[in-house]
């Protein structure tokens, strides 16, 4: 299934000219402020997030899953409910693959599908979390950290077949994630698991194309919960560095210990030029990858506040790949990353909104309270007029989520597919 023009077209109609006065307003008072606002529309065009494919069913925990009915069946069929978001939101431009739970069979079909809907592959995702049908090697006891010599090589077997995969689906990088670590103490040497990650992540990254990028991706717990291999940025940033000059690390939103400053994490990164891609959440304790901006949006606000001083300041660090990474246990899956999208691009249309140069001054005076009163002015703007003209400018809904529900989509999917259908993946 694919929204037409027309379609968005009459959905927007009724509201364009309410719109149009909200964005007069907001732009008339940002513009006496200063600010660049076509510029500031344009930037917010321009930010493309991808999809990941897990996040397309409903995800469950490992206490059970209620599946959503009309979920894609098949690989196409999630590019096709990508192609949906994309659609609606325009800022939803690439899909990201795990593997093997999205191995293409046909790839030229894949391919071609995607592009019809304006989509590109963005970092494919290797697994190396869970024993594979028919692998001859189990992980149970690490992957890319294992003293079985004949895991280790299984597992980086695997990431090279990966690179593989994405070479001919035009995706330009590799994110690893590790789940490697142990339960108990006393279970495994330390420094030997991360001698032999380190080892594994030079082989893999010795396979990549030279215009190719590796992410490795921290967590400090789960599944293992005494310790993880891969634990922290500071890890991911040495193995980065051991990898060489594409290898960069990879912040996801839920893998910190409770109160971390993450927007100082991703402002060191990118002082180092070394913050190479972000996944998307939010959360309330742990990995909880609830939809973005839900439980925290001023977080999320102070992050984007550094990625954009960095992307501004850092030419150093390279343009970021975005990505969303959360689950849905209650909610349909599609309406959740509506959500998610908006939230970002509301925190990066606050974060631009922020005067760099008043703040700066306020720092260098120690004027604490202009400092936060900076801030929080920028954070306290109501910024949706602005994403509703980056979205019409492109083709885009005024109200993404309205208009999906109007044009009853998920219906429309539960037609097309049937009821009780089930997610492949994760
Ligand atoms: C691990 C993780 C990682 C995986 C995804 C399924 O918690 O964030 O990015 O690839 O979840
Ligand atoms: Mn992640
Ligand atoms: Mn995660």
């Amino acid at each position: 299934m694919q929204l037409n023009k027309e379609q968005l077209q009459s959905v927007n109609s009724g509201g364009l000219d309410r719109h149009e006065a909200e964005f007069d307003f907001l732009a008339d008072k940002l513009t006496a402020a200063g600010t660049d606002v076509e510029a500031l529309v344009g930037d917010l065009a321009d930010f493309q997030v991808a999809i990941p494919s897990w996040a397309l069913g409903a995800g469950g925990t490992r206490f059970g899953r209620f599946s959503f009915y009309g979920e894609p069946g098949s690989l196409e069929q999630k590019i096709d409910d990508v192609g949906i978001l994309h659609a609606l939101t325009q800022t939803a431009g690439a899909v990201s693959l795990h593997i093997p739970w999205d191995t293409p069979t046909d790839y030229v079909a894949v391919r071609e599908r995607a592009a019809d809907h304006g989509l590109a592959f963005d970092a494919i995702n290797s697994n190396t979390f869970q024993d594979q049908q028919g692998a001859a090697h189990s992980y149970k006891h690490g992957s890319l950290s294992a003293t079985d010599e004949a895991a280790r090589e299984q597992a980086i077997a695997h990431n090279l077949e990966v690179i593989e995969v994405g070479k001919k689906l035009g995706s330009k990088s590799l994110t690893v994630w590790l789940a490697d670590g142990t339960t108990f103490p006393g279970q495994r040497n330390f420094q030997r698991s991360l001698v032999q990650t380190e080892d594994s992540l030079k082989q893999i990254y010795a396979g990549m194309p030279a215009d190719w990028k590796l992410y490795i991706e921290y967590k400090p717990y789960e599944p293992n919960f005494y310790s993880t291999v891969i634990q922290d940025w500071g890890t991911s940033f040495m193995l980065a560095n051991a990898c060489g000059e594409r290898a960069y690390t990879l912040v996801d939103l839920g893998h910190h210990l409770p109160n971390s400053n993450i927007e100082q994490i991703v402002s060191t990164l990118m002082l180092k030029g070394k913050l190479g891609g972000f996944h998307f959440n939010d959360s309330k304790y742990g990995d909880d990858d609830l939809t973005v901006g839900s439980i925290k949006p001023y977080a999320l606000f102070l992050i984007f506040n550094e990625l954009v001083y960095g992307m501004r300041n850092n030419p150093q660090n390279p343009d970021l790949a975005w990505m969303i990474d959360a689950s849905h246990n209650v909610k349909d899956p599609l309406e959740d990353l509506i959500q998610s999208l908006e939230a970002i691009q509301e925190a990066y249309a606050k974060s631009l909104l922020v005067d760099q140069d008043r703040l700066s001054a306020a720092q260098a005076a120690h004027d604490v309270v202009e400092c936060q009163e900076i801030l929080q002015d920028a954070y306290r703007t109501d910024v949706r007029p602005l994403l509703q003209r980056a979205r019409l400018n492109r083709g885009g809904a005024l109200h993404p989520l309205r208009a999906y529900r109007k044009l009853d989509v998920r219906d429309a999917l539960v037609r097309e597919r049937g009821r009780n259908t089930v997610a492949t993946g994760l």
